[in-house]
């Protein structure tokens, strides 16, 4: 079924120049840009976006990273982009993740690990539109 997923290519790949690379990935897998575009989130905006996670200890950290430099996020599409991005990306921790994996090959450590991908319908509807206010007209 086809279905939208939101992925945020993270500050630490932006910063090594591997959007081109991790976008390839995702072209690999038959996942297709819809949307998307490059920007900086304020503190506030990287906890607004993670807000699921407000009360895990590595929250602080977490939206600190979120927001030290530039970030793509993107808008994915394709038969269960959902699941297949994240299958795409890997382990959350690089050093659990399948070889092959965006995050096996990029990842830095378990916090800096490259990449985000929403985990559900429910979450890729609030990310979707966390970032593209407009309705995405791909028809
Ligand atoms: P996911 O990105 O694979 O869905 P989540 O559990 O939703 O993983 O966590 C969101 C993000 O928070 C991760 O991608 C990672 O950057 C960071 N993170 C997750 N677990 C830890 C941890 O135990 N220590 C530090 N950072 C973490
Ligand atoms: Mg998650």
């Amino acid at each position: 079924m086809q279905e939208r997923t939101l992925a945020i290519i993270k500050p630490d790949a932006v910063g090594r120049n591997i959007l081109g690379q991790i976008i390839t990935m995702a072209e690999k897998n038959e996942l297709s840009l819809v949307a998307g575009k490059v920007l900086r989130l304020s503190k506030e905006e990287a906890e607004g976006f993670y807000y699921v996670h407000q009360d895990k200890p590595f929250f602080e950290s977490l939206t600190e990273y979120m927001s030290e430099g530039l970030i793509f996020v993107m808008v994915l599409e394709g038969d269960r982009s959902i699941d297949r991005w994240r299958e795409t990306m890997g382990a959350t921790n690089p050093s659990q993740a399948e070889e092959g994996t965006i995050r096996s090959r990029f990842g830095e450590s378990i916090e800096r690990n490259a990449v985000h991908g929403s985990d559900s319908r429910e979450s890729a509807d609030f990310e979707i539109s966390y970032f593209f206010k407009e309705e995405i007209d791909t028809k």
